[in-house]
């Protein structure tokens, strides 16, 4: 019994083609309908169609990542109720069709966060990376986020002013960017004014971790039993950065809060995508303890490692290094799988731009070349633990 090896593809504007990962050794896709407007019912015929076009690839959709959770939803505000009902309907046309596992995140406002885009390591690979004085510049400079003030230190203030002030209009420009808008997924892609951005975080101004919490609980009580029903995985992903950030509540980012999720509607089919990246950051989080303990309700599993430096800052590593404890979490993984006797689908997450990805242009993340090295590196892995 082996991890099922999948891709995340991005529809058919994915520079990394579908013939492309076929040639990874990945039997699985992860994707979702991306034209959609968030809130919206996918339908049977479109999912059928974007279904089609991954089989006649001879490949399988075996994830949906994301169904994406409404801003009402989180905030139960506005037209919370209807978007919920269409989560729903959703989560029945997709079983319709075959599909039976969704990855979906709870984070306010923006989905994944990261500084810079283009960060090159010594090897001549090009990273993702997480900077907290680019990130306290953006905030209390270019944002200007009302109350902002508060949540840093003088020390972190002036670190902030010497950053900003040494960098270009156009570095500045591309900051704002890669924040607001520069990554898939997120509610704000796309968005590139900084006072929409303002606007938009401030409707969460009434709302803490506790209200966030509860109101991703309420959300769970309506679409478990129809998960269930219809024999649906439901797997949460964690927060990225896993702490609050822009003065938003955050309530996925450790091993208690998984925890309480799991805990919130009990069912196997309300679960987690264990996302070794995102949860890795943290040193508070034990990752193959939580494997161990929560192994049961991993649906899904992203595999990645970062790199931390003392100040927080971190950067992607190669999958096999960074602080990510890899063998542990792959030698858990693996007992996990063994216990259940199921295949539980995996993917190599994000890659480095190496090689001929350097001269392209893809998702930031989601490179060909540098995600094969990760799975490659990984199936070999998870073969020499289980010895064949
Ligand atoms: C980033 C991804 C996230 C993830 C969503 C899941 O690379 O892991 O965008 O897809 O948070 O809902």
């Amino acid at each position: 019994m082996k991890l099922e090896q999948t891709f995340r593809w991005y529809g058919p504007n994915d520079p990394v083609s579908l013939a492309d990962i076929k040639m990874s050794g990945a039997t699985g896709i992860v994707t979702a309908l991306h034209q959609v407007p968030n809130g919206e019912v996918w339908t049977k015929n479109a999912i059928i169609e974007r279904k089609n076009i991954i089989e006649n690839a001879g490949l399988s959709w075996s994830v949906v990542e994301s169904v994406p959770v409404h801003e009402d939803i989180k905030r139960r505000s506005g037209n919370f109720k209807e978007y919920i009902e269409n989560y729903k309907q959703s989560i029945i046309n997709l079983a319709a069709c075959g599909i039976s596992t969704i990855t979906y995140n709870f984070m306010p406002v923006v989905d994944w966060t990261r500084t810079d885009l283009d960060y090159r390591l010594e090897d001549g690979s090009s990273a993702l990376r997480f900077d907290k004085v680019a990130f306290a510049a953006f905030e209390l400079f270019l944002l200007k986020r009302k109350g902002v003030e508060n949540d840093y230190s003088p020390k972190e203030t002036k670190e902030a002013k010497v950053y900003v002030d040494s960098r270009s209009e156009e570095d500045k420009t591309q900051l704002i960017n890669n924040i607001i808008a520069g990554l898939p997924g997120g509610m704000t892609e796309g968005t590139n004014s900084l006072d929409e951005f303002n606007r938009i975080l401030a409707t969460y101004n009434a709302i803490d971790a506790n209200q966030l919490r509860e109101n991703l609980f309420l959300f769970l009580k309506e679409i478990v039993p129809v998960a269930e029903k219809n024999s649906v995985y439901l797997a949460i992903h964690p927060d990225d950065p896993p702490y609050p950030i822009l003065g938003l509540p955050r309530v996925v980012s450790t091993e208690k809060d998984a925890l309480a999720i799991v805990r919130a509607v009990e069912s196997d089919y309300n679960g987690l995508c264990f996302c070794t990246g995102s949860y890795g950051v943290r040193p508070d989080n034990d990752l193959v303890g939580m494997v161990e303990r929560l192994g049961n309700y991993i649906h899904f599993i992203h595999l990645r490692s970062t790199q931390r430096d003392e100040h927080g800052n971190f950067h992607e590593a190669n999958h096999l290094e960074g602080n990510v404890d890899m063998f542990g979490v792959m030698q858990a993984l693996v007992k996990e799988q063994q216990k259940r006797n199921k295949s539980i689908p995996m993917r190599p997450d994000h890659g480095h731009k190496m090689l001929d990805d350097l001269n392209k242009k893809c998702n930031p993340g989601y490179s060909g070349i540098g995600r094969l090295r990760g799975l490659a590196e990984l199936r070999g892995l998870e073969m020499g633990i289980l010895g064949n």
